[in-house]
């Protein structure tokens, strides 16, 4: 009877040590022991806002194209902008246990809950384009972006000189909540608030798109009539779609209404060209090598700056002409 005792404490007992092992989620959740090895295929997920501009496209196309030149397994998800279906896509990631996620997220904040989860499961987090507000900066690796308050601020000082630092101007926004959005604004008030002569009278979300910023330049010219004098679209797909909107009124956009927009797409450059569009402040979409050396170097165990700038330039009328051709995107 003593030896059945015995050995029953004794398998209680291991039982009870094995259990305080350190257990899979007991694990430090940055665990930085690589996992990457040249030549080993990785699987990375990429969730992108979706499809609503020629900037999000050249975005999407140069993270797939990379990935193809470095023999990457990408699991790509378009979210049609809304953060619910980018939620989805990052859990459905988890589960599919890839080695890291790229993340453009459409709005600021909201990404807590899925960010823990990601960290929990060990899986690193690169941030592309836009960035996220937490308390628990740990949650990413890194973000690659432009500083889009001094994209707001170089836009707001080349149109301050254009027009002689008087006028009236109407704001097309991006999407509510998205960092993009956010900061352009706060650049170019920063700038156009110096200015006691030059006013935005009207400023409204065109949500990034070519079809809403038409849609609301309509309603602008509608309330405002002749009274615009400059229009600044927080993006280029929005731009056009308020030239649209300036022509089907009977006035010449980039002469009557002078325009200024962001982000540098090749569209933007043929209405420079035309005459239609003044000026363009590129916003590089091209993130595809940046993000995947981040990716590489994160799954070596390498720490990373937890914001890469990219650089950005100014262009207008004077050179739309002569550059045009050499356009990546
Ligand atoms: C900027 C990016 C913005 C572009 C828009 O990094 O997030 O979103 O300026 C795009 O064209 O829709």
């Amino acid at each position: 009877m003593r030896k059945y005792v015995a050995l029953i404490s004794f398998l209680v007992a291991g039982l009870f040590l094995w259990g305080c092992g350190e257990s899979q989620d007991q694990q430090p959740a940055t665990d930085n022991t690589p996992k990457f090895e040249e030549g080993k295929t990785i699987m990375v997920g990429f969730s992108q806002i979706g499809a609503e501009s020629s900037w999000r496209t050249a975005e999407t196309k140069s993270i797939q194209e990379e990935a193809k030149k470095r023999g990457v397994n990408l699991k790509f998800s378009d979210a049609q902008q809304k953060q619910e279906n980018q939620i989805k896509a990052l859990r459905s990631f988890i589960t599919q246990k890839v080695d890291a996620i790229i993340l453009a997220p459409v709005v600021e904040t909201g990404w807590e809950p899925v960010l823990q989860e990601i960290k929990q499961a060990k899986i690193p987090v690169i941030l592309v384009d836009r960035g996220v507000k937490v308390e628990d900066e740990s949650l990413y690796a890194t973000l690659i972006a432009s500083d889009f308050v001094e994209e707001g601020r170089m836009a707001g000082k080349w149109l301050a000189e254009k027009l002689g630092g008087k006028g009236n101007i109407v704001e097309l926004k991006g999407t509510p909540g998205a960092a993009p959005a956010i900061d352009r604004e706060k650049g170019f008030h920063e700038i156009i608030d110096k200015y006691p002569n030059m006013k935005i009278i009207k400023s409204q979300t065109g949500d990034f798109t070519r079809s809403k910023g038409k849609e609301v330049m309509e309603a602008f010219l509608k309330a405002e009539d002749k009274n615009i004098d400059a229009v600044y679209a927080h993006n280029d797909d929005m731009a056009l779609g308020a030239i649209q909107a300036i022509e089907e009124a009977g006035m010449k956009p980039g002469t009557d209404i002078i325009i200024v927009s962001i982000d540098g797409v090749k569209d933007a450059f043929v209405a420079m060209t035309e005459g239609k569009l003044n000026c363009s402040v590129e916003c590089n979409p091209l993130l595809g090598p940046a993000a995947y050396d981040a990716v590489e170097k994160i799954l070596k165990g390498e720490t990373l700056p937890k914001k890469t700038i990219v650089k950005d330039q100014l262009f207008d009328q004077s050179v739309a002409a002569r550059v045009i051709d050499s356009r990546q995107y």
